[in-house]
């Protein structure tokens, strides 16, 4: 099962902080595995104000990192939800980040989704820790970086 090493993924997200956290980058690779998915995130550029903490990582069921001047990110949407679950407990619910440094790195399996299902989909990190319990979304804060899910074929 444990193979991505020498894989390439499924799907890829290129991250990008928003106007206020604009030296945030990295990718986010879904690689398909038995019964589900390894997700690898690896973050850089985290400003030092927010900490060495953890930030909210979920899947957003929208197709788009734009938004509005309250939320940049706020065509992001709701958390992948396609059960209509209660949070955690959605599909795109995901471990929190953990900062040092200024960067974050991150894999994790879940059985919740294969690649395919996210595709198009958008990978959120925000500026607060996941409660796990707060609805709909963990009281995690702001969004501060967004990436869109895509095939890595087209890449
Ligand atoms: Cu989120």
């Amino acid at each position: 099962m444990f193979t991505c090493g020498n894989e390439k993924p499924a799907a890829t997200a290129k991250i990008t902080g928003s106007e206020k956290y604009n030296t945030i980058s990295g990718r986010v690779d879904f690689y398909d595995t038995y019964g589900g998915t390894i997700v690898t995130a690896k973050i850089q550029g985290i400003p030092e104000e927010l900490g060495n903490r953890f930030w909210g990582f979920h899947i957003h069921e929208g197709s788009s990192c734009t938004g509005n001047a309250d939320d940049l990110f706020a065509d992001a949407g709701q958390h992948y939800n396609p059960g209509g679950k209660p949070h955690p407990e959605h599909a795109g619910d995901l471990p929190p980040l953990l900062g040092s440094h200024g960067r974050a790195w991150m894999m994790v399996y879940t059985d919740r989704f294969y690649p395919e299902d996210v595709i198009g989909k958008t990978v959120i990190i925000h500026s607060e820790p996941d409660d796990f319990r707060t609805q709909p979304s963990g009281d995690s804060g702001e969004k501060i970086a967004c990436g869109r899910i895509e095939e890595w074929s087209v890449r």
